[in-house]
């Protein structure tokens, strides 16, 4: 029996054009390169992402109000969060989602001891899909939490279906949403082509994954690192391109790559600060206030979700 990540590799393999979701970079190897991605210098979202949460938390802090409860889609960076948890007037309680149940009760026990009087409450679940929160109880207002532009990782539908469900069970609370700007073209190609090649690292490590857990035999030398930004599309896109005509066997199936043929890996979409504050409007949220760089790299916007009642 494949896995969902041998499924999908397999159809992938199959068709053309050839692409697969960027979830599978996240094994325990492509974490530990994003994350060494994040520290980058042409890499600059993290960063600067940063940096305007610092600047701009207490504004936050006042939007949201006494005993807050966050809730936040990834239990990513524990430092971005943490800007929260420590500006916000007694958040009331901390409900990370994430797919990884590991990597959740690591950060619900970092925090239960930093925050001694915060409710930490991992939710498992995949929150790209239909998912359920515990019940809302206190009188605080639901803040939801999605830095790092990892909007920009899914489709347009996808976004929009995220906003949808993001919208339903933060009623009467607000998002706060970290999202990558347009820019010049150079600053947005060297930050997907770094010099020290940890980008093209993280792209090949699908592969050597897919080496590892699934007894493939791509040769990751044969394959190059291809990514580029988009204008049309407003979207970088990462590709494995085959540097040569070559097989690789999967599940007892042979797939042949031609030279020149790419997988694409991965999409990173690029938003104006106009573009999505009207996608956000589309999923029923009222645009706040946004804040961003004296660069305008990176935005961070203040979203109210709908009235009423949380789900
Ligand atoms: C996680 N995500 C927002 C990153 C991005 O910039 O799209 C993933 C990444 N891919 C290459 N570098 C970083």
């Amino acid at each position: 029996m494949l896995s969902e990540f041998g499924h999908d590799l397999q159809q992938a393999l199959a068709a053309r054009p050839r692409s697969i979701s960027p979830k599978y970079f996240y094994d325990a190897e492509g974490s530990r390169l994003f994350d060494r991605i994040c520290e980058l210098p042409e890499y600059y979202p993290t960063r600067t992402e940063l940096a305007i949460l610092q600047r701009s938390v207490g504004e936050m802090a006042a939007l949201a109000g006494r005993g807050a409860e966050i809730v936040e889609f990834g239990a990513g960076s524990l430092r971005k969060v943490r800007l929260l948890l420590q500006a916000f007037d007694a958040p009331a309680r901390y409900l990370p989602i994430d797919i990884s149940g590991e990597h959740l009760r690591d950060a619900a026990a970092i925090l239960r001891g930093e925050f001694a009087r915060l409710d930490v409450q991992p939710v498992v679940a995949d929150y790209t899909q239909s998912f359920a929160l515990p019940e809302h109880t206190g009188s605080g207002k639901r803040i939801g939490f999605f830095p790092g532009s990892t909007i920009g990782n899914f489709t347009p539908d996808e976004a929009l279906a995220f906003l949808h469900g993001a919208a339903r069970v933060l009623r009467g609370g607000a998002l706060v949403l970290g999202a990558d700007l347009v820019k010049d073209p150079q600053v947005l190609h060297a930050a997907y082509n770094d010099a020290q090649g940890v980008t093209a690292a993280f792209n090949l490590n699908l592969l050597a994954r897919a080496n590892r857990e699934l007894g493939t035999n791509f040769q990751l030398a044969q394959f190059a690192h291809y990514a580029f930004y988009n204008a049309p599309l407003q979207r970088i896109e990462m590709h494995l391109l085959s540097r040569a005509k070559q097989a690789v066997v999967l599940a007892g199936e042979r797939f042949t790559l031609e030279e020149g043929e790419t997988l694409h890996t991965e999409n990173s979409y690029k938003f104006t600060i106009d573009g999505l504050r009207a996608l956000a409007q589309r999923a029923g949220f009222r645009p706040g206030p946004v804040w961003t760089d004296p660069e305008r790299l990176f935005s961070v916007h203040w979203l109210h979700a709908p009235p009423g009642g949380s789900a």
